[in-house]
């Protein structure tokens, strides 16, 4: 995976801007739940650590990958919030349905991010194996978690700043 090459975790602070009163929806898949909660909690401590409040993070799970386009648009749809997160993993070598949910998520995703002109990131791990997302949700690649969040604050920062 072209993550190998870099450390999720790693980032130059001095370049994210404030999530101080920024509010931010994450919507988590409960499919490859141990992963997808050492990613939840990545991207949430990430949001606090950058100055978002406890009670500007707002939660809500969806059953799987599949699902995460939906609660994305539930999400959006509140116009609450400044960027909403996706989080899942797909696990290639466990389904045959990899390819489908994959694409089904990326482009839904996509989809929303024009449709409500707000950031929805796509906090989806597709590794081959287990271990491998398992480097990468607090392990030896860091937590894609994180970088979710990074992402986020710095797209809601972009949008504020060209909306005012
Ligand atoms: C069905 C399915 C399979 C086989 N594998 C995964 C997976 O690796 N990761 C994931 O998030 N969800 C998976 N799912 C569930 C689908 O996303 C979806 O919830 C179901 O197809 C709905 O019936």
């Amino acid at each position: 995976m072209a993550s190998a090459l870099k450390n999720l975790s790693s980032y130059d602070a001095t370049t994210v801007p404030s999530a101080k009163g920024m509010r931010f929806a994450i919507v988590v898949s409960k499919w490859n739940t141990e992963i997808t909660e050492a990613l939840y909690e990545g991207a949430k401590e990430t949001f606090l650590k950058f100055g978002a409040s406890e009670a500007d993070i707002v939660r809500r799970n969806v059953p799987g990958s599949f699902e995460l386009t939906l609660g994305a648009q539930l999400m959006a749809e509140r116009k609450e919030f400044d960027a909403v997160i996706c989080i899942g993993v797909v696990i290639q070598g466990e389904t045959k349905h990899f390819d489908f949910i994959c694409d089904a998520v990326a482009k839904g995703i996509t989809d929303l991010n024009i449709k409500y002109n707000l950031p929805v990131i796509f906090g989806v791990l597709t590794p081959n194996t287990i271990q491998q997302a398992l480097d990468r949700a607090g392990g030896v690649h860091g937590n894609k978690g994180d970088e979710a969040a990074i992402t986020a604050i710095k797209m809601a920062a972009l949008k504020n700043e060209l909306e005012a």
